[in-house]
């Protein structure tokens, strides 16, 4: 059996971050989107970085997808190795709740980007709707998808509150 070309690469820095990123894989599969996950370090495996992002492009990726905690240096270092575009997740830290990372990940310097996400799960879900969003632009397969999962999420908001099950 042919398996389907990964288009979105998912990158972490330590399998401690994988409680987390396991919603971005979660989120892209719902969405339809095929994709990998790698535990990729700049600061520990700095080799397997270089030859990941430098070979992605010519293997099919269009976006990555970096999730990082502490220094956070992950994201912009792949930025500063790729055109393609770079999607940053802050994880929440023990000192100061995930606020060291996102700033790592939101002040890069002019010319390298990295489209910084919110903190924790919630930025993991939404890097994975939004690297759909980039591909759905010339991609009509899954711009379908998009649609569907955005008014099946409408459709799931309750307009009268219920109380919660105790
Ligand atoms: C970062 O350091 C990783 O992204 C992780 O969030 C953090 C801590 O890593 P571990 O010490 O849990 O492996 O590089």
């Amino acid at each position: 059996m042919q398996s389907i070309k990964p288009i979105v690469g998912i990158m972490m820095g330590s399998q401690s971050d994988w409680t987390t990123m396991k919603h971005t894989k979660l989120t892209l599969e719902k969405l339809g989107v095929p994709c990998e996950a790698k535990i990729i370090s700049a600061h520990r495996t700095p080799s397997r970085l270089v030859n990941y992002v430098e070979s992605a492009k010519e293997r099919g990726i269009l976006v990555l997808i970096a999730g990082a905690g502490m220094a956070a240096a992950l994201p912009g270092a792949v930025a500063a190795l790729t055109p393609l575009p770079v999607l940053g997740v802050p994880m929440e830290g023990k000192l100061l709740g995930g606020l060291d990372a996102m700033l790592a990940m939101a002040q890069m310097p002019g010319g390298i980007p990295v489209g910084t996400l919110a903190v924790g799960k919630a930025g993991a879900i939404n890097s994975a709707i939004l690297a759909t969003s980039i591909i759905a632009l010339s991609d009509e397969k899954i711009s379908i998808n998009l649609d569907k999962y955005r008014a099946k999420q409408t459709a799931n908001v309750n307009e009268d509150p219920i109380d919660e099950i105790q």
